[in-house]
């Protein structure tokens, strides 16, 4: 009686191809939301501290072999094994920030082409999996990517790799219904944050409107 309604958090995640300014625009954005008195929560994919994180830290420094399909699988597992603190901290009112998610995880996988690997059978790991309110799709090319400082040394780190991710990134974007939203991320950076930011308070505004936390379909 007379308490403010609590609001629950939202669900952001960040994603693009590697060298696209994910990780700085998370950190800045984190900090964005915590000005504005937020709660937030900030989770990056791959986790790697965890063991099946472990195992994915192995696999990208090409230090163990491990079956596509399988590495795949570890990759949607080291999101479910986190999936339950994902919903409680949004129910607590908490903001989730993840740098990548699930459309990483769908994308690399099938753009090494390997048959049977498809988009949809990569996709079906994730169902069930919470929904992002808002995915910010960091959008750059491989080649200008690449400039930024060169690729590092892990797998999928080679400019093929990346061109092919990049093109089906892009088909995610055109065909999906998500809240996809596409950040031109050759962009300066505080420009990239300041739209990264008003695109997030619209996500904000629907939430405080009543829409609910969904699930991956
Ligand atoms: N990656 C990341 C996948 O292949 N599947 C996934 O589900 C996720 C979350 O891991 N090249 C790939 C993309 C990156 C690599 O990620 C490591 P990061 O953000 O560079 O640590
Ligand atoms: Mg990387």
């Amino acid at each position: 009686l007379g308490t403010p309604q609590s609001v629950r958090g939202a669900l952001i995640a960040v994603e693009g191809l590697d060298r696209a300014g994910k990780s700085t625009q998370c950190a800045r954005l984190v900090e964005n939301l915590q000005k504005q008195g937020r709660n937030v929560l900030h989770l990056r994919f791959p986790d790697r501290s965890t063991p099946i994180g472990k195992m994915i830290d192995s696999y990208l420094k090409g230090e163990s072999q491990l079956d596509d399909h399988a590495i795949h699988l570890l990759f949607s597992a080291n999101r479910w094994e986190v999936a339950s603190n994902i919903k409680s901290a949004i129910a607590a009112g908490t903001d989730v920030v993840i740098d990548r998610y699930y459309y990483s995880g769908v994308v690399y996988s099938s753009a090494k082409e390997i048959p049977n690997l498809t988009v949809e059978w990569a996709s079906w790991p994730e169902v069930g999996l919470p929904r992002c309110d808002i995915c910010l799709f960091l959008s750059i090319s491989a080649k200008e990517a690449g400039q930024r400082g060169g690729y590092g040394s892990e797998k999928y780190e080679l400019r093929e790799m990346q061109d092919r991710v990049g093109k089906l990134f892009r088909e995610l974007v055109d065909n999906s219904q998500e809240d996809l939203v596409v950040i031109d991320a050759g962009k300066k950076v505080e420009e990239v944050e300041r739209i990264i930011l008003e695109k997030v308070g619209e996500s904000l505004k629907r939430i405080s409107g009543g829409t609910t936390l969904r699930e991956v379909t």
